[in-house]
């Protein structure tokens, strides 16, 4: 962003040059569907959805220049051109020295479990996700949450509620011993925790404690320039910092990292795994052959590395990020005005409804989220996430239900896709199913896949 157009309110920094249709539905016809569906919005057909909020994953649109890099893709088996013009980027604006391509974000993770974690291992991390934990435990990990205690709480308007809190972390340390810590996991815009950044400071301060007992840091850097922006807006000293700077400072903070490119790098499919150690790298190189193909192209095509190149120079971009998390802000600020119960601060890449408020009549264990995206779904078609209770899934050892305090239903917006009347008509489904909240009643879970539960599982009324 120019600084001397500050003044100006966060208008999308493009112009639309082609339009997919999308398509309405009666409420008769999403009554079946969901039903289909099992009241699992996972299992929804996407024709039959009107505003697709499901996921920001693999789900922005391309930019002309991306499109174009498209037909440039250089499809040698071995050292095709486009994997260096990833691996440029990635230095450019990153500043990792190794990297290696992944099919997507859980192909990196899967590696890097594999090479740097052995059974009986702890990985503490601020905040779990999904798919990094669960590549952490097939390892013989174990997770520990070290975010501070305000993440856990929908209401609290800590500005960095990514932050470690390092008095768990030295806890940890004393208790099982350095040498039992392969690395800490660290997530930029905490996605379980509604999108909320980690600040530099605190990061800083963690990079200080960990040198101290030689435990390193891997990033996983899925939503790094989101959180960057709420740096330069939040954090003292960094408010006339581009987001490109201030980005490359959090990566030299940390080790490694992990990147499911189909985010903040504005590509449909990718992921990166990235290092400064060259005997990781080396490690990483020859196991990638095994899981995802050869270290130069790893599970993706070269038309996808020049994407993915030019994605990430054009996220680093101020105007870019301002737009994306402006148009997140509007619909948040909306639902906030009308008194509907939602993750503050709002965060980068979603609106987080609080289901524990929405509908309190409900107990965590009759699914209030899970059956609030359904009921929104069957009110307009909007298509919103389930993460609560099915998304935290069972513990390793004892198969008993995650608990989590935040029971949550997540509006995510895909980057550069809808427009801010899409917005308002997302807004005024959430509005109209919270006028007849109390009418809500629970779900049962009539299946129960073993990982990952909650993109297959299904339901039924109770
Ligand atoms: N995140 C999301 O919708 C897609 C899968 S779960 C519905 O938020 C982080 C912070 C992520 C993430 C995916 C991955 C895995 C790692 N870290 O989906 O394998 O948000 O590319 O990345 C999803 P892949």
């Amino acid at each position: 962003m120019i600084k001397s157009n500050r003044h100006l309110s966060w208008a999308e920094p493009y112009k639309i040059k082609m339009v997919e249709l999308v398509h309405m539905t009666t409420r008769a016809e999403r009554e079946q569907a969901i039903k289909k569906a099992a009241f699992n919005t996972f299992l929804l057909r996407s024709k039959e959805v009107y505003i697709d909020l499901l996921t920001d994953s693999g789900t922005s649109a391309m930019s002309d220049m991306q499109w174009a890099g498209m037909m440039r893709g250089d499809e040698a088996y071995a050292g095709s051109e486009n994997f260096y013009h990833l691996e440029a980027a990635v230095r450019k604006y990153y500043g990792y020295k190794y990297v290696i391509p992944t099919h997507q974000g859980r192909g990196a993770e899967n590696i890097i479990s594999k090479i740097m974690i052995k059974p009986g291992d702890f990985v503490p991390g601020n905040m779990y996700f999904t798919t990094t934990r669960l590549h952490q435990e097939l390892a013989g990990g174990t997770f520990v949450d070290i975010v501070i205690d305000e993440a856990h709480d929908a209401e609290n308007e800590h500005p960095f509620k990514g932050n470690v809190d390092l008095k768990k972390l030295d806890a940890l340390i004393k208790k099982v011993g350095a040498k039992k810590i392969p690395y800490v996991c660290i997530a930029t815009a905490v996605n379980m925790a509604g999108g909320q950044p980690i600040s530099m400071e605190n990061l800083r301060a963690l990079r200080e404690l960990t040198k101290k007992h030689k435990i390193p840091i891997i990033h996983d850097m899925t939503r790094v320039a989101e959180n960057a922006y709420f740096i330069q807006r939040r954090e003292k000293g960094y408010a006339d910092k581009p987001v490109a700077a201030i980005i490359k400072e959090i990566c030299s903070l940390t080790d490694g990292a992990t990147m499911s490119a189909k985010k903040d790098a504005l590509v449909n499919i990718g992921g990166i795994l990235a290092m400064n150690s060259k005997k990781i790298y080396e490690e990483a190189s020859n196991m990638v052959v095994v899981y995802e193909g050869l270290h130069t192209y790893g599970g993706l095509a070269g038309r996808d590395m020049e994407a993915m190149a030019i994605g990430i120079t054009e996220s680093v971009q101020d105007d870019h990020i301002r737009a994306r998390v402006g148009q997140v802000e509007y619909l948040g600020n909306k639902m906030i005005a009308a008194g509907i119960p939602i993750v503050k601060p709002v965060g980068g890449h979603g609106v987080f409804l609080n289901a524990k408020k929405f509908l309190p009549h409900l107990d965590q264990s009759v699914y209030p989220a899970q059956t609030l995206a359904a009921e929104i779904y069957l009110d307009s078609g909007v298509r919103s996430m389930e993460r609560g209770i099915v998304s935290a899934g069972r513990q390793k050892e004892t198969g008993v239900e995650h608990r989590p305090n935040l029971e949550l239903v997540r509006l995510t917006i895909p980057r550069r896709v809808y427009t801010q009347a899409h917005m308002d008509v997302v807004f005024e489904s959430v509005a109209s199913v919270f006028d007849d909240r109390k009418k809500i009643g629970g779900l049962k879970m009539v299946y129960e896949p073993k990982y990952l539960r909650f993109f297959q599982a299904r339901f039924a009324k109770i």
